[in-house]
């Protein structure tokens, strides 16, 4: 039977990375690639959305063990979509790193353009939408970001989108109990996509990871990068990642050339020409007729 999944570019590095992670962590990574070749799957390619400065970039470092894309604290440094791939074992992973969403305040058209450009013919198996965990509001800029990308890309992207939410470090303002402080920032993010993805009250809710980029990430006695509570959170990103790919709703997402165009979910427009152009055939053009006819006669009786 023919593998499933993208495809992988020719001449793909070696996944040099996954052997500086703790001996934990890689036998984790290595059960999960075990568990998609045993879905016949020998690549993945998974999309990063998210705004500026969210931890797209540093989340792709940190999910390969090693620095692919450039990272900055004080300006945007991914100016465009790039793809990082990395071969393991016959398996190859795909990660596409994009530029932030909102530009100056407002949703970059730029962004969205470049990204849908970037996807064409490009399958995409899994969403990552970043977000950070420290903050504490879902504005209506978050729900412009999470609207738009249901008009540009289609409610299917959500189908395979998993929530990730960075600096998962962080001590909750006003002794607020970790868990608690998580499962607060997660509905509320989760209940903007739910809208803004036109999900029925009976969809399941999207998955949510917790992730720690910082070098300075607290390890467990075995080395391995772990949240205040105690999870071990790369393995947990990727078995999320994996069950968005062998699930029951598991569908490789393809932007095609209608989406391109930029008439995703826009059709209702065009079907209003129609009855928009019988009004006028049908009202407004006998009407102007008749006026016409009616002061040529007025002419014609004047002199
Ligand atoms: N403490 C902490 N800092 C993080 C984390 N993730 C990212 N950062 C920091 O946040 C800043 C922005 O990170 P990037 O990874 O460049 O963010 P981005 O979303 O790719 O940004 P753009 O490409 O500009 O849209 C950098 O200073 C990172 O070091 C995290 O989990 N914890
Ligand atoms: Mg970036």
């Amino acid at each position: 039977m023919e593998a499933r999944g993208s495809s992988a570019p020719n001449g793909v590095r070696e996944w040099m990375g996954i052997m500086q992670f703790p001996v934990a962590t890689q036998a984790s990574l290595h059960d999960l690639l075990a568990r998609l070749r045993k879905d016949n799957r020998d690549s993945l390619t998974i999309l990063v959305l998210g705004k500026c400065g969210v931890g797209k970039s540093s989340t792709v470092n940190s999910i390969f063990g090693e620095r692919v894309c450039v990272v900055s604290a004080f300006q945007s440094e991914t100016i465009r979509p790039t793809i990082a791939s990395r071969t393991r074992a016959g398996f190859t992973l795909n990660i596409i790193d994009t530029p932030g969403l909102v530009e100056a305040g407002c949703v970059s058209d730029e962004a969205f353009d470049a990204i849908r450009k970037f996807l064409l013919d490009r399958p995409v198996d899994a969403v990552l939408y970043v977000d950070r965990l420290d903050s504490y509001r879902v504005d209506s800029l978050d729900h412009q970001v999470m609207t738009t990308l249901t008009r540009i890309f289609g409610p299917l992207l959500w189908k395979i989108a998993l929530l990730v939410l960075t600096r998962g470090q962080i001590v909750p303002p006003d002794g607020t109990n970790y868990s608690e402080f998580v499962s607060r920032r997660t509905e509320a993010l989760r209940e903007a996509i739910h809208q803004a993805a036109k999900f029925k009250k009976s969809d399941p809710q999207i998955p949510t990871v917790v992730v720690e980029n910082s070098g300075r990430c607290a390890t467990n006695d075995d080395g391995e990068k772990v949240l205040p509570d105690k999870t071990v959170w790369i393995p947990n990103l990727v078995r999320n990642i994996v069950e968005v790919v062998t699930g029951e709703k598991a569908s490789t997402y393809t932007v095609d050339e209608r989406t391109i165009k930029g008439s995703h979910g826009s059709w209702w427009p065009k079907l209003m020409t129609i009855p928009l152009f019988l009004f006028q055939l049908k009202v407004v053009y006998p009407l102007i007729r008749a006026q016409v006819f009616a002061d040529i006669d007025e002419g014609e009786e004047e002199e």
